[in-house]
C-alpha cells in the first residue's frame, strides 16, 4: 500500500511550533521577549525612554507576567514617530514597507527586513496550510496588492507552500470569475464582503458559484459575522475560514482558523497576546471580552511592545481538536473605534449584520446611518436591500421593513428606522466594506 504523504494526512501542521507543549512555548516566549527588550532598549530611543519612565531596566524578564509592567504602544505613537522613528533597524536593512491608508492625514507606516518577510511568509504558509492549501492548489488572491498588507502577505505564504498563485488583487469581478473558471482556482482569498460581491456577480451572469472547483476561502481584513460565514459557504459551496492580522504587527498571518472553525489560532510563538480592559488598561483573564494587545517577540524592523489593536475579542486556551496548542481568539466582535453609542446604547455593526442576514427577503447588504436630530436625540437608520422578489411586491416590502425593524430593535434594545431599498442600490465592496455613516461627526 502506498504511503499517504505527510501533508495529506489529517492533523498536518506546517510548523511544529504550532504544537509545542505549553511549557516549552512559554520558555521560548520568555527568551524571545527578553531578547526583544534588549534590542529595543539598545536601538529605539522612543522605547528606551518609555521603558525607563516605567522603571523597566535592560534585565531579562523573569516571567511572562512581567509583560503587564511594560508600557503600551498606540496608533498615536506610530503617528508621532512617522515614518521611521520606531524602527529597530537602519533603513539599509529594510527591504519592504507597507502602510495602512488611514482615513485622515498620514498613513501608518510599517517596515520589514528580509528576515521579517521570511517570517511573514512562514506565518501565512501556516495559515493557508491549516485551511488545507497544498502545493497542488491554485490560489486566487483577491486581496489588494500595494501598500495594503493583504495582497503580498497572502502571496508570499502561498508561494512558500508551492501553491500556484493568481495575483489578482481586488475588483474587476468579471475578470476574476473568468480566470477563476479558466485557471481552475481551488482556493480564494478576499475580504468577506468582496467574496459575497463576486458570488453575486457570478450568479448575475448565469454561473452558479458552487460549480467552481474552489474548496476553501480565507476571509478577513474586516469584521464579519457567523451569519455572513453561512451565507458565503452556502453561495460558494466552500469552507470559509476567518483570518486576522494588522499591518502594525505583521499583516495577515497573526491569527487564523483551522478547519475546525472554532476560533482563530494565534501565532503566539511570535506575537504575545493579551486582553485588557479598554478603559483601565488592566489585563483581563481568559474568556473575558476586551481589547486585544500584541507584543512582537521575533521581528527585526518593527518589534512593537504591547500594541493596542482596538479590536475586541476573547482568548481561550482549551486544546483544539486539530492538535495545535496555541491560544485561540474568538472572531473579532468589532473595533472599539467602530462601536457606535446611540442614545447611550453600545451598538456594533456586526450585531446589525447578524439580524439583517437572518431576515427572509433581505439581501446581505446593509448600511447603518446615525444622525442627531435638532433635539439632540441620536437617530439610527438601517438601510436594507430587498431581494428582487420582495421588492416587486408592496406587501412583502412592508413586511420586510416591519420584520427587520422588530428584529433589530429586539437585538439592540434600541428603537430604529428601517428603510427597505431597491436591489443593487447599496454600494458593493471590493476591499474593506464601509457600512457605517455617522453624520453626527460630519
Ligand atoms: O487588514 C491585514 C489583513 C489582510 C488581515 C488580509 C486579514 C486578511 P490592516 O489594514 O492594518 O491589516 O487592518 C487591520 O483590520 O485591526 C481589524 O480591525 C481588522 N481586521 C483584520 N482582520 C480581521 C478579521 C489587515 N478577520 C484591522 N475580523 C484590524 C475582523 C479584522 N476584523
Amino acid at each position: 500500500m502506498s504511503e499517504i504523504p505527510r501533508d495529506q494526512r489529517r492533523g498536518y501542521v506546517w510548523d511544529e511550533a504550532e504544537r509545542l507543549a505549553p511549557a516549552d512555548r512559554e520558555a521560548l516566549q520568555l527568551e524571545r521577549l527578553g531578547a526583544t527588550l534588549e534590542r529595543v532598549i539598545a536601538r529605539v530611543p522612543f522605547y528606551r525612554d518609555q521603558l525607563a519612565a516605567h522603571g523597566v531596566r535592560a534585565d531579562r524578564p523573569e516571567s511572562l507576567e512581567d509583560l503587564a509592567r511594560l508600557p503600551f504602544t498606540t496608533k498615536e505613537d506610530l503617528r508621532t514617530q512617522y515614518p521611521f522613528g520606531l524602527l529597530a533597524e537602519p533603513l539599509e536593512r529594510v527591504v519592504r514597507v507597507h502602510a495602512s491608508s488611514g482615513t485622515t492625514g498620514k498613513p501608518t507606516v510599517v517596515a520589514y527586513t528580509a528576515a521579517d518577510v521570511r517570517l511573514w511568509a512562514g506565518l501565512m504558509a501556516r495559515t493557508l496550510a491549516a485551511g488545507g492549501v497544498r502545493a497542488q492548489d491554485v490560489l486566487q488572491n483577491a486581496y489588494g496588492y500595494g501598500l495594503f498588507t493583504g495582497g503580498l502577505g497572502v502571496h508570499y505564504g502561498a508561494e512558500a507552500i508551492g501553491a500556484t498563485v493568481i495575483p489578482m488583487s481586488g475588483g474587476n469581478s468579471a475578470r476574476q470569475l473568468m480566470l477563476m473558471k479558466d485557471f481552475g482556482s481551488t482556493a480564494l482569498c478576499s475580504t468577506p464582503s468582496y467574496a459575497l460581491n463576486m458570488a453575486e456577480s457570478a450568479a448575475a451572469s448565469g454561473t452558479d458559484p458552487r460549480t467552481f472547483p474552489i474548496h476553501v476561502g480565507f476571509f478577513g481584513a474586516e469584521p464579519w459575522s457567523e451569519a455572513m460565514r453561512s451565507e458565503i459557504q452556502a453561495r460558494w459551496g466552500i469552507t470559509a475560514l476567518d483570518i486576522y492580522g494588522l499591518s502594525e504587527i505583521i499583516g495577515p498571518g497573526v491569527a487564523a482558523e483551522c478547519e475546525e472553525q472554532r476560533g482563530l489560532h494565534i501565532a503566539e510563538d511570535h506575537f504575545l497576546a493579551e486582553i485588557i480592559d479598554p478603559d483601565s488598561g488592566d489585563p483581563l483573564p481568559d474568556g473575558e471580552l476586551g481589547e486585544l494587545v500584541f507584543t512582537c517577540i521575533t521581528k527585526e524592523a518593527l518589534p512593537l511592545l504591547r500594541y493596542r489593536t482596538r479590536d475586541l475579542t476573547r482568548l481561550h486556551r482549551a486544546p483544539c481538536a486539530c492538535g495545535r496548542t496555541t491560544v485561540r481568539m474568538d472572531r473579532i466582535v468589532g473595533r472599539a473605534d467602530d462601536m457606535l453609542i446611540v442614545r447611550g446604547v453600545n451598538v456594533f455593526p456586526s450585531q446589525v449584520e447578524t439580524v439583517v442576514l437572518g431576515v427572509d427577503g433581505a439581501e446581505p447588504y446593509y448600511e447603518i446611518i446615525v444622525d442627531r436630530e435638532k433635539s439632540q436625540l441620536d437617530t439610527l437608520e438601517v438601510r436594507v436591500e430587498a431581494s428582487p422578489h420582495a421588492w416587486d411586491d408592496a406587501g412583502r416590502r412592508d413586511a420586510l421593513e416591519q420584520t427587520t425593524k422588530g428584529a433589530i430593535e429586539n437585538a439592540l434594545g434600541l428603537s430604529c428606522q428601517v428603510a427597505v431599498v431597491a436591489p443593487l442600490s447599496i454600494p458593493r465592496s471590493e476591499g474593506k466594506a464601509v457600512r457605517v455613516v455617522d453624520r453626527r461627526h460630519i
